[in-house]
């Protein structure tokens, strides 16, 4: 027992010299501060809480109620909105909640293609969301690489989805969400906007504010917001709903008691209130003014580096970002994206293969990748240094075949991010 308790410890303090060690470019990951993670590995995780605080089906309750609470007044501060719900275990989660709550199975549906930079949760026949319900797809503009909002609004009117999702998980530019409003308008769609990508950014005022004109927003807590693995669903105006929508006792409810219903009990059961403590740290982080330079450092890498890229003739989808990330169509260099994941994994320099817009090759493979600057913006990386990671992907990516040159660059990535400590102090004692 003591033995295999102490090799879980050993492999969690390899994973931690992965980190130290890697060029983390995956879009969707950060490093969260050392008190977000020591909130997760507390006492609460013993606790149940069903319920809401001061609803709950459990004794005992008081502490926690507290911390929840404290995560949800925060989390109102940080998007100047009226009613949040921080419960939920990801954004898959507040995802399929905010479905229960407002559509029914069966329903049309209407969100960007997972395979053009949607996510699994906007209608992906995989996914409970293109199970259960009729899933339509608008994509990008063939030339331009933006969102084709015309082909939105055709297939909206043609359609009549009861709800149009907006946000994804690959798309570097920003959103017209008054646009789509005006479309939902049109034919009474309920409209989410799942900004877990950019919440961070959003949060810091640097893209548009989706909760003026969206009904419903969900996003996930530990992307650009750099938080604990976890989700949550959000209103500016906790709206009666105007679609006539009632629980399952017939009672008609605003969209704030429906969506509270549909996350406990119809999605979840009891909240992780480890992870919720930990929400309300990152979400006291964020109120700090140094968030707000660190998301303003985000999209300045973030340019950078897609200028850098395109200097050196690889084409970007839509040519460049609004955001944290970009996505690098790799026909022109004879690659696919599965070979230069791979190349790049081999010298310690970490992303995902992605299919680009029209893509003939499956998601295994893909013709793309994605890049994005969040976690290696929380190291503490500038511009200068992104020139740097360019060349060192762009020396991976001319070389997928040269296992000496690969092995070249990750010798020049294990010093380089060295001058980048991760978690200095961090270890992860064994036990006797
Ligand atoms: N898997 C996440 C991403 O990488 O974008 C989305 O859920």
């Amino acid at each position: 027992m003591k033995e295999n308790v102490n090799h879980i410890f050993n492999l969690v303090n390899k994973e931690l010299e992965r980190q130290r060690n890697s060029i983390e470019l995956i879009a969707s990951e950060n490093f969260t501060s050392l008190q977000v993670m020591q909130a997760m590995g507390t006492v609460l995780t013993n606790k149940y809480a069903e319920g809401y605080p001061g609803k709950r089906y459990y004794g005992g309750c008081e502490v926690v109620d507290e911390i929840e609470t404290i995560a949800i007044q925060n989390l109102k501060k940080i998007f100047n909105i009226n009613w949040a719900n921080v419960q939920p275990h990801s954004g898959s989660q507040a995802n399929a909640a905010v479905f229960l709550s407002c559509i029914k199975p069966g329903d049309k549906i209407l969100g960007l293609d997972l395979t053009m930079g949607g996510h699994l949760t906007h209608g992906s026949p995989a996914n409970f969301s293109g199970k259960n319900h009729q899933a339509l797809f608008y994509g990008l503009n063939r030339d331009t690489g933006l969102v084709d909002y015309q082909m939105l609004e055709q297939t909206a009117l043609q359609q009549k989805p009861k709800m149009i999702i907006c946000g994804g998980s690959a798309y570097s530019r920003d959103w017209d969400y008054k646009l789509i409003r005006e479309i939902a308008d049109k034919i009474g769609a309920v409209v989410l906007a799942d900004i877990a990508h950019t919440a961070g950014l959003i949060a810091s005022g640097l893209l548009n504010d989706p909760f003026e004109h969206c009904h419903i927003v969900t996003s996930t807590t530990h992307k650009t917001l750099r938080g604990p693995r976890g989700g949550v669903i959000m209103l500016r105006h906790d709206f009666e709903n105007p679609w006539g929508i009632k629980d399952n006792k017939g009672q008609l409810r605003t969209m704030s008691q429906l969506l509270d219903l549909a996350l406990f009990p119809g999605v979840q059961g009891g909240p992780l209130e480890h992870v919720i403590a930990a929400k309300a740290i990152a979400f006291e982080e964020v109120l700090q003014n140094d968030f707000k330079v660190y998301s303003n450092q985000i999209i300045s890498n973030a340019q950078t580096m897609s200028g850098a890229f395109t200097e050196r003739g690889y084409n970007l989808i839509s040519g460049g970002t609004d955001n944290h990330l970009m996505l690098v169509d790799l026909r022109n260099k004879n690659l696919t994206g599965k070979k230069a994941q791979e190349a790049l994994e081999k010298a310690n320099i970490t992303l995902n293969k992605n299919t680009i817009p029209f893509d003939d090759k499956s998601p295994f493979i893909t013709s793309g990748i994605r890049l994005g600057v969040p976690a290696i913006t929380t190291r503490g990386l500038k511009e200068m240094e992104i020139l740097k990671v360019v060349d060192l992907v762009d020396r991976v990516l001319t070389n997928a075949d040269n296992e000496t040159e690969i092995k070249l660059v990750r010798k020049e990535v294990l010093s380089f991010m060295q001058e980048f400590p991760l978690y200095p102090e961090l270890y992860f004692r064994q036990f006797s």
